[in-house]
C-alpha cells in the first residue's frame, strides 16, 4: 500500500500547529511538526502524538447510543434523529423554547463545522439558555477588549518576536502553549527575546515552568491581580510616566482612569498581593522605560472574582506605557476570515453590549450571547417558567470542567430530555438520552475560524480532512442542521445538504443583496463551513471579493504582502498573492505549510469598531466595579487557598483516555508548599482530603517549594470514577475532580466568568 503525507492543523489546543501526518491505507504511520508550516515551523507537543491514539481510541463512539432502561445502547443515525424528533419538539411544545439550554465545550472551537453551526442550531431552538466553557475562561478578557476596541475578539497580541520585555501574569505558555494568543513555540520565541538582550518575567502563585524560564518571577496571592494592576496604573499616574505613542488621538477616558485607582497606593495593596510596594513600582519602571514591551495576562487572572478588571487593566497599562499598536508592543491581528474587525465601516462601529437578557434565576447578564455556564444546574432544579427541562451539550463536559460537577450531574438526571454530540461516553453525556458522536479530527476538513484573530502572525492555512468518513455518518455541521430541523418544525427526514443551501440562499441574500445570485453561483460546488470559508476568505481584507464582483460595496483594507520568494524576519518562507485569496489558493497552499500574511501591523484606528472610535481606556461598568475592588482591599487573606494546574500531556477533561498521554507520572497531585504540608501534618504520596464547606475531594500530596506558601494547586479535569461512562484508560487512574470542591455561585458579576481560584479550602490528611 502507499504512503500518503497530510497536513494537519493541530486540533489539541490554540497553538494551532501544522502537522505532517502519514498514513498506509487506514493506518497512521507518523505524526510530526511541519517544518513548512507558515505559522509554526515544525513545532509539536507530546499531544500531537497522541492523535494516533485518539483516531483509534476503542472507546471513541462510532455510532449514535440512545439510552434505554438506564444502559447505552448503540443506534442507527436514523434512529437517533427519530429518537430526538419524538421526544425535543414535545418537551418544547410543554414548557416552552426556553425550557431548552444548549452548552458548548471548548473543542468545538477547533471544529470549524461546530463553530460555524452551532449559532444556527441555537437560533432554532430560541432559548436564552446559551452556555459555553467561555464562562469558565476567557469572557473576562473579551468582555474587556469589546469594550475598549469595539468587538470581543478584538484581543491585543503582544509582538513576541520584536518585544524586548515581556510581563506574564496568570498564564503558563509552556505548558499550555498559550491563549487567546496563539503563539507555537513560545519557549523558542521567549528565549530568543532573552538572547537579543529583552527581558520575561512572571507573575504567578507557582513557579511554573514558565517562571522558570524568565529572568523574574514573583508569587502573587491568588486572585489579587486586580490589585496590583491597579497599583501597577496608580504607579504610572504618580510617577508621571504617562506615554500614549502614536495612539494618542485615539484614546479617551485617561482622567476617568487616574481618578478610579487613587485608592490603589502600592503600599495599599502590598499585603493583600504578597508583593512588597517597591517591587511594584520596579514592575512599572521597566515596562515604562522598555523601548518594546508588553504585558500578556490569562487564565489565572480570568477566572476570579474581579477577572474583567483585571484584564482590563493589563491592557490599561500597555496603552498608559505607549506599547499599544506598537511593533514589540501589543498588535492586532488581521486575519483572512471570518473577523469582526476587518468587516463593514473601518473605524468605527456598534461596539458590544452585556444584559440583553438575564438569568432567571440569579439574574446575571447575558453577555456576547451567553449566560454564565454556572447557573446552568439552578436553571434545571428551579421549578416556574422557563426550567431548563431539556439540554443538548456540544462537546462539553460540565460535569467535570464546571464548578460544582456532583450538583450539576443531579441536575442532568432530572432532566426530560439530552442530547449529546460527543466523541464518549464520558461524566457529562452518561446523562444523555441520545449522543451523536462527532468525527475524528482526522476525518474532518478544518480551517482555523478564531485562532487567526488571536494568532503571531498572520496566515490563512487550510486542512484537508485526512480519513474518509463511513458513508453513513454526518458531519457534526449536519447533525446541528438535523436538529435545528426537527425544532423547527421540519422533521428528522430533511436531508441536511438541501436545508444548508436554502440557508445559504437566505444569508447570501441578506449579505449580497442584488449580488447574491452571483454569489451563489460563483460558490456552486461547495457547502456547508466549506461554503462559508470559502465566502469568508473572498470577502475578507485580503480575498478577491470574487474577482472584483462585490469590490465596490466593500472598503478596501488591503495590507500590502510581502514580496514573492522574501525571507521573513522570522526566517519563514513567503508568498504573494497578487490576486486576492480564495478558498482554492488557500487549498493549493496547504502541502507548503500555508499562506503567510506577514508579521502583525499597526492597526489604529482602522481595527477599532467602538461607537467613539476611540479607545475606550474608561467604560463606565469598570470604573463602577473598581469601587467594589476598593472596598475589598482589607478582606485578610485565608490560610489555605487553592488554584488549578495544567500539564503538557493533558487538555482539560477528555484527553487521560489516551495511552500516550495517561502513562508516566500520575498528575492530578495536590502540590503543598513545605510549610503548609509541615503545619497540617501532610506527607508526599500520601492522600489528604480536601474541603471547602460541605464539598470535599480526596488527593494525593505532592510536597513542593514551588508553590508560594498558603496556596494548593490541583489540575481540573479529573475524577474519571464516576459510573456510566466508558473511558477504559482514563478510570485506572482517575484522579480527584477539583471542580467537586469549587462553588458554582462564585462569578465574576461583570462577564458571568466562574471563579476557579484563589479559594478558601481546609486540607486534612487522610490516617
Ligand atoms: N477548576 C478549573 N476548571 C476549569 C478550568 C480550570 O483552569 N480550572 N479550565 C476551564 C477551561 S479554560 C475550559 S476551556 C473548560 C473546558 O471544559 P469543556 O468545554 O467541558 O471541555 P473539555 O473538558 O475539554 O471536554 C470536551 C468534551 O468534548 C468532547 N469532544 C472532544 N472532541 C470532540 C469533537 O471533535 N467533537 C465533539 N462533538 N466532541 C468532542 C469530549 O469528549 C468532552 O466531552 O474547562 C474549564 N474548567
Ligand atoms: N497541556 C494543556 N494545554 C492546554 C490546556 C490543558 O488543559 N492542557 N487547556 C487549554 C485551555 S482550554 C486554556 S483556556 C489554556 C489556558 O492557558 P493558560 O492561561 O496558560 O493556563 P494555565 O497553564 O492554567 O496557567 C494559568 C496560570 O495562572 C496561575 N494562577 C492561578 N491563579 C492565579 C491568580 O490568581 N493570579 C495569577 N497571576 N496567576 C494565577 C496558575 O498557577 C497557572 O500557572 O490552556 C490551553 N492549553
Ligand atoms: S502545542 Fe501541541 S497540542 Fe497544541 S497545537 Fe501544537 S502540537 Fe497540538
Ligand atoms: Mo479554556
Amino acid at each position: 500500500m502507499t504512503e500518503k503525507t497530510h497536513h494537519r492543523i493541530c486540533p489539541l489546543c490554540e497553538a494551532c500547529c501544522g502537522l505532517e501526518i502519514k498514513t498506509q491505507g487506514d493506518k497512521i504511520i507518523s505524526i510530526r511538526g511541519h517544518e513548512a508550516d507558515v505559522l509554526s515551523a515544525g513545532y509539536i507537543c507530546p499531544k500531537a502524538i497522541a492523535l494516533k491514539d485518539l483516531h483509534e481510541d476503542p472507546d471513541r463512539l462510532r455510532t449514535p447510543m440512545i439510552k434505554r432502561n438506564g444502559v447505552h445502547v448503540e443506534a442507527s443515525w436514523e434512529e437517533a434523529f427519530a429518537e430526538i424528533e419524538a421526544r425535543l419538539p414535545a418537551v418544547m411544545a410543554r414548557h416552552g423554547r426556553n425550557a431548552t439550554g444548549i452548552a458548548v465545550g471548548n473543542p468545538s472551537a477547533h471544529k470549524i463545522g461546530l463553530l460555524t453551526y452551532f449559532g444556527k442550531l441555537a437560533r432554532a431552538l430560541g432559548t436564552k439558555n446559551v452556555f459555553s466553557a467561555s464562562t469558565l475562561d476567557q469572557m473576562p478578557k473579551q468582555l474587556a477588549s469589546g469594550l475598549m476596541f469595539g468587538h470581543w475578539l478584538s484581543v491585543g497580541l503582544p509582538d513576541i518576536s520584536r518585544t524586548d520585555h515581556l510581563l506574564v501574569i496568570g498564564a503558563n505558555p509552556l505548558a499550555s502553549n498559550g491563549s487567546m494568543w496563539t503563539v507555537p513555540d513560545f519557549k523558542g520565541k521567549a528565549k530568543a527575546l532573552q538572547a537579543r538582550g529583552g527581558k520575561l518575567v512572571v507573575i504567578d502563585p507557582r513557579r511554573t515552568e514558565t517562571a522558570a524560564l524568565a529572568n523574574t518571577h514573583h508569587f502573587i496571592r491568588p486572585g489579587a491581580d486586580v490589585f496590583l494592576l491597579a497599583a501597577m496604573v496608580n504607579t504610572l499616574f504618580t510617577e508621571k510616566r504617562v506615554r500614549l505613542g502614536s495612539v494618542e488621538q485615539w484614546v479617551k477616558g485617561i482622567e476617568a482612569v487616574e481618578a478610579a485607582v487613587a485608592p490603589f497606593t502600592p503600599e495599599a495593596v502590598a499585603a493583600r498581593c504578597g508583593i512588597a510596594a517597591d517591587t511594584i513600582r520596579g514592575l512599572v519602571r521597566d515596562l515604562a522605560t522598555a523601548e518594546r514591551a508588553a504585558v500578556y495576562a490569562r487564565i489565572g487572572t480570568c477566572t476570579q472574582e474581579y477577572g474583567t478588571l483585571a484584564s482590563w487593566l493589563v491592557d490599561v497599562i500597555n496603552t498608559l506605557t505607549g506599547h499599544l499598536d506598537q511593533v514589540g508592543g501589543i498588535l492586532f491581528a488581521k486575519p483572512a476570515a471570518f473577523a469582526s474587525n476587518t468587516a463593514g465601516k473601518p473605524g468605527v462601529g456598534k461596539g458590544v453590549t452585556t444584559g440583553r437578557h438575564h438569568a432567571r434565576v440569579s439574574g446575571a447578564p447575558e453577555v456576547y450571547g451567553e449566560l454564565p455556564i454556572t447557573c446552568m444546574a439552578e436553571e434545571m432544579e428551579t421549578p416556574g417558567e422557563g426550567q431548563i427541562k431539556a439540554l443538548i451539550t456540544v462537546a462539553s463536559n460540565p460535569v467535570l470542567s464546571s464548578p460544582d460537577g456532583p450538583r450539576l450531574s443531579a441536575a442532568l438526571d432530572k432532566l426530560e430530555f439530552m442530547v449529546s454530540l460527543d466523541i464518549y461516553l464520558n461524566e457529562t453525556t452518561r446523562h444523555a438520552d441520545v449522543i451523536l458522536p462527532g468525527l475524528s479530527p482526522l476525518q474532518d476538513m478544518h480551517y482555523d475560524v478564531a485562532f487567526p484573530q488571536l494568532s503571531w502572525r498572520n496566515h490563512a492555512r487550510y486542512s484537508p480532512p485526512v480519513f474518509p468518513v463511513a458513508d453513513d455518518q454526518p458531519q457534526e455541521w449536519q447533525s446541528l442542521l438535523k436538529i435545528a430541523a426537527i425544532v423547527s418544525g421540519k422533521g428528522s427526514g430533511l436531508d441536511a445538504d438541501a436545508l444548508d443551501d436554502a440557508q445559504f440562499a437566505e444569508d447570501a441574500q441578506r449579505l449580497f443583496g442584488e449580488r447574491a445570485a452571483a454569489v451563489i453561483a460563483a460558490t456552486q460546488g461547495l457547502r456547508g463551513p466549506e461554503r462559508g470559508l470559502e465566502v469568508a476568505l473572498r470577502t475578507g481584507p485580503y480575498g478577491d471579493q470574487f474577482g472584483g464582483l462585490l469590490a465596490p460595496t466593500l472598503p478596501a483594507t488591503r495590507v500590502s504582502l510581502p514580496p514573492e520568494g522574501a525571507k521573513l524576519a522570522w526566517g519563514g518562507p513567503a508568498q504573494r498573492l497578487p490576486d486576492g485569496l480564495t478558498l482554492a489558493r488557500v487549498k493549493t497552499a496547504s502541502p507548503e505549510g500555508g499562506i503567510d500574511l506577514g508579521e502583525l501591523e499597526p492597526r489604529m484606528p482602522e481595527m477599532l469598531r467602538t461607537p467613539s472610535g476611540k479607545v475606550e481606556l474608561a467604560p463606565e461598568l469598570f470604573i463602577n466595579d473598581l469601587q467594589r475592588a476598593a472596598k475589598d482591599l482589607e478582606r485578610p487573606a485565608p490560610d489555605l487557598v487553592i488554584i488549578g494546574r495544567r500539564d503538557v500531556r493533558t487538555n482539560n477533561s477528555w484527553m487521560h483516555n489516551l495511552p500516550v498521554l495517561a502513562k508516566g507520572p500520575f498528575r492530578c497531585t495536590a502540590l503543598v508548599h513545605p510549610t503548609d504540608a509541615a503545619r497540617l501534618g501532610l506527607q508526599d504520596g500520601a492522600q489528604a482530603d480536601l474541603r471547602n464547606g460541605a464539598r470535599t475531594v480526596r488527593a494525593q500530596v505532592q510536597i513542593s517549594a514551588d508553590m508560594m506558601p498558603g496556596v494548593v494547586s490541583l489540575p481540573h479535569g479529573w475524577g474519571h470514577d464516576l459510573p456510566g461512562a466508558r473511558l477504559g484508560v482514563a478510570a485506572q487512574r482517575p484522579g480527584a475532580n477539583l471542580n467537586a470542591l469549587l462553588d458554582d455561585q462564585l462569578r465574576d458579576p461583570l462577564s458571568g466568568n466562574a471563579v476557579l481560584g484563589g479559594v478558601a479550602i481546609e486540607m486534612t490528611a487522610v490516617a
